[in-house]
């Protein structure tokens, strides 16, 4: 078959590309290695920038989310005896929404099966071809066992860290920078009422936790573990024990509500960056080409702020016959990627327990600085809030 934009990978990147190219006229085929079912019930992110909101909003796919997203006003951060506060409304003007990757897939993928655009799920073997050729394709085995070749214009991974894409560039041409980070993630998903209001990130002797939520009956949590831990190894008892003990020094009197946790797991912490985001005719997106740790809540956000940029650039390149937007793609976002970057590196650097207790009074020291001087907390809510997709 023959289109356009051939995309490998329906997760939040590829399903909202497709969308957004489908709304200027530019056709696409979806190639995606899971079941829909699998796609739409995996748990992730939860955390929306007022930009994103903005972009689903416009592309027509943001009805739900008006409804049943959570908008907050700012966070709270908190070490033991204190917690502050900060307001991203009064400092920058912009508010942020609790609304979950899962309920955003969902929304994509619904307005993908309404348009009737082209997706081929339970693919495997998706290879892609001649990108260095103006005639790039990809060939796929489909869930039938058929062999398929889709033949476009260009092709976009957005296959996440694990898929193919980003190793069809060839190696002399490809800088990889890495940074793994000597704790992870257990986060869990609770049905228990959230016991605040907003976000609370919580720097804690023990370790780092946080408390999110999903609606007004289901929490979202996370507590600092060793990167190896064996999810296993941690029962609700002693889940909620660590959350109770992190959470609550913050506040003399404050209570951490606890309720059936119906998911559990540990989450890997990376920082991750390929260059170039473009090669011939392939281009990359999300987390095909770049990893935050969660802390800074910016790996859903980022990869709507590629796409967004790309499939304005695919337009103007394929329907107006205007490449320097393409040309630009992978500068512009890796622009946007590396301020997420840092501060994702600085959120986690700064909440989670490592090093020795010099470390410790440098952490403390820089979260005073963000709850008592205007000029760091206006820094901090900026990047938080979510920057413009195209800045600087
Ligand atoms: P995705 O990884 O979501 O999607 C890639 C898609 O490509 C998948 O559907 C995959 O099945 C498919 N694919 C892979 N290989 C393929 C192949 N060979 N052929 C075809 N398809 C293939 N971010 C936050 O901000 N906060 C969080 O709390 C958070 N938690 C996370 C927890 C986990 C376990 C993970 C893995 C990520 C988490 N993230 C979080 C980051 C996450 O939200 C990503 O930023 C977001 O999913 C990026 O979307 P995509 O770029 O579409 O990549
Ligand atoms: C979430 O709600 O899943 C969430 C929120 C903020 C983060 C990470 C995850 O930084």
């Amino acid at each position: 078959m023959r289109t356009q934009v051939a995309i490998i990978g329906a997760g939040p990147a590829g399903l909202l590309l497709s969308h957004l190219l489908g709304l200027q006229g530019i056709g696409s085929v979806l190639v995606e290695r899971q079941s829909a079912d699998h796609v739409r019930s995996r748990i992730r992110a939860g955390m929306l920038e007022s930009g994103t909101v903005d972009v689903l909003t416009r592309a027509g796919v943001g009805e739900r989310l008006a409804a049943e997203a959570d908008h907050h006003r700012g966070v709270y951060l908190q070490w033991p005896g204190e917690r502050h506060h900060v307001d991203f409304v009064d400092l920058v003007g912009r508010s942020v929404s609790v609304y979950g990757q899962t309920e955003m897939t969902k929304d994509l993928m619904a307005a993908r099966e309404e348009a009737g655009r082209p997706a081929f799920y339970q693919a495997s073997e998706v290879t892609p071809h001649g990108v260095d050729t103006d005639r790039p394709h990809v060939t796929f085995t489909d869930s039938d066992g058929a062999s398929q070749r889709v033949d476009a214009d260009v092709v976009v991974g957005c296959d996440g860290f694990h898929g193919p894409s980003r190793r069809a560039v060839p190696g002399q041409h490809q800088r990889v920078w890495e940074r793994t980070y000597p704790f992870a993630w257990l986060g869990v998903l609770a049905d228990v009422a959230p016991s605040t209001d907003e976000l609370i990130y919580a720097w804690h002797p023990d370790g780092f936790a946080m408390h999110s939520m999903r609606s007004a009956t289901v929490s979202r949590l996370y507590l600092q573990v060793r990167p190896d831990e064996d999810v296993a190894d941690w029962s609700d008892d002693r889940i909620w024990a660590a959350l109770t003990t992190r959470l609550g020094a913050g506040r003399e009197g404050w209570e951490l509500g606890t309720g059936p946790i119906t998911d559990k797991s540990v989450l890997p912490m990376r920082s991750f960056v390929t260059t170039p985001m473009r090669h011939g005719r392939l281009f990359l997106a999300g987390d095909a080409a770049h990893i935050v740790p969660p802390t800074g809540a910016k790996g859903l956000n980022l990869a709507v702020a590629d796409v967004s940029l790309l499939a304005d650039a695919l337009t103007a390149w394929l329907r107006d016959g205007r490449e320097e937007l393409a040309d630009a793609y992978s500068d512009t976002a890796l622009r946007r990627v590396w301020r997420c970057t840092h501060f994702s590196w600085w959120m986690t650097n700064t909440f989670h327990r490592h090093g020795d207790d010099f470390d410790a009074q440098l952490q403390l020291s820089q979260l005073r600085r963000v709850v008592d001087s205007e000029a760091a907390a206006t820094e901090f809510a900026d990047n938080y809030a979510g920057l413009p997709i195209r800045f600087g």
